[in-house]
């Protein structure tokens, strides 16, 4: 599970990276200052089950805060892309071969409009972000649509020499992007492409093909950060000129501010909470006392600096993530040393028992006899979808 944070330069791309994975990348009031891409952990959160046995939960590769799961997920923050990138303006595009892993993007824009297409501070409102979200998705379209016609004619008349079939030869040319195979298929009809003659498909077809399998294979999430410096009507005037692609209002700065005081022990904060509590005894100096008012000030109006939301809205809403809890007793949910629910995995909603098993270790998968539900004690067979909260044993040959 991996998410790219893409955006035009100086929106708060690092920020809002910064402040999720609570990594120290640099950040600066002007455009390219992210050069190579970042690679960080965040985290996003479920209500643990282990209340329902009335003990702490061991997690493993997770933790547990008052009764919150934190499952981590791979962020990537690159650097800032211009209209154009593809023809090498700006930085170019080619950092963006690092997110042909990503399963989805969050589009930083900079909901105050203060900065232009290139990134240049410029007065506030002067500058519609929803511009740059189009212009974004070309530049998305290209990238894709290059990987896709790399040297694609020779292939194509090597597929009909041999009658190998179009899906695999498509599905060869996008490995390493993380395409399903439905996808696939969604993209051949999108083309309206001859399948038997795929050296005959043209350059725009390619392009459709490339749009499509954005559409269908990388959901995409607006992250209208710097709402701080706008209103909520201003949110929701870019909500509906970026529809159908949704919309999540941040104030990246501040969550990056009230992670780390809460890291230094100064202040009680949850990510994603509406308020914040000064620790007992912190001393603070004026600036930082006006800097958490101002913070204030940002909870008040929009009920959340929106940061872990907006993670969370692409993870659950977007991707349709949801999570199991692999364990070896069914009955005690714990693994072989007694440690209750010591895992929890994020799986695309629909995800079988069996892939859950190899999931956890190839052996089980192949192996696999049937998974058992830790809450109804029912046989689960291969094939069975399971259940988002789902507890599971795996049972396996030996
Ligand atoms: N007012 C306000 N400023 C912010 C917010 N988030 C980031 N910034 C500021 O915006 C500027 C750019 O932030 P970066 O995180 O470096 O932006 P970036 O998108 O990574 O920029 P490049 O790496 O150059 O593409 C910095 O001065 C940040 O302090 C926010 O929520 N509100
Ligand atoms: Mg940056």
């Amino acid at each position: 599970m991996e998410i790219g944070v893409v955006g035009k330069p100086n929106v708060g791309k690092s920020t809002f990276f910064n402040a999720l994975t609570l990594l120290d990348v640099p950040m600066a009031p002007y455009p390219f200052t992210t050069l190579e891409p970042n690679r960080g952990v965040a985290a996003v959160r479920v209500l643990c089950p282990h209340r329902e046995k009335g003990r702490p939960c061991t997690p493993g590769n997770a933790k547990c805060v008052d009764g919150a799961r934190w499952i981590p997920v791979a962020l990537v923050d690159v650097p800032g892309l211009v209209p154009g990138a593809h023809l090498g303006k700006g930085l170019g595009h080619k950092f963006l071969d690092d997110l042909r892993a990503s399963d989805g993007f969050l589009q930083v824009v900079d909901l105050s409009g203060a900065t232009d297409a290139e990134g240049r501070l410029v007065p506030p409102r002067s500058h519609d972000p929803a511009a740059e979200v189009a212009w974004l998705e070309e530049e998305l379209v290209s990238w894709v649509a290059e990987i896709l016609g790399r040297g694609f004619e020779r292939e194509a008349r090597g597929v009909e020499l041999e009658g190998r079939k179009v899906e695999e030869f498509l599905a060869a040319r996008l490995t390493g992007l993380s395409v399903a195979p439905s996808a696939i298929q969604a993209v051949l009809r999108a083309g309206g492409v001859d399948r038997s003659h795929p050296s005959s498909w043209t350059e725009a077809q390619r392009v459709e093909m490339a749009r499509e399998l954005l559409r269908v294979a990388k959901p995409r999430l607006v992250v209208a950060n710097k709402c701080d410096r706008a209103t909520p009507d201003d949110a929701a005037g870019l909500r509906g000129r970026v529809a159908p692609i949704p919309l999540a209002a941040t104030a990246a700065d501040a969550e990056l501010t009230l992670r780390r005081a809460s890291r230094a022990g100064l202040l009680d904060y949850r990510p994603g909470d509406a308020e914040f509590r000064l620790a007992a005894g912190a001393k603070l100096s004026p600036a930082q006392e006006r800097a958490l008012e101002e913070i204030r000030a940002v909870l008040r109006s929009w009920g959340s600096t929106g940061v872990q939301q907006a993670l969370e809205t692409m993870v659950f809403d977007r991707l349709g993530r949801i999570v199991v809890y692999p364990v070896e007793d069914e009955t005690r949910w714990t693994d072989g040393r007694d440690r209750l629910l010591p895992d929890a995995f994020l799986v695309p909603a629909g995800t079988t028992a069996r892939a859950v098993a190899y999931r956890v270790h190839t052996d089980l998968g192949e192996n696999f006899v049937r998974a058992i539900d830790g809450r109804t004690h029912r046989a689960l067979a291969a094939d069975h979808p399971v259940d988002n909260g789902a507890v599971l044993r795996i049972v396996a040959r030996k």
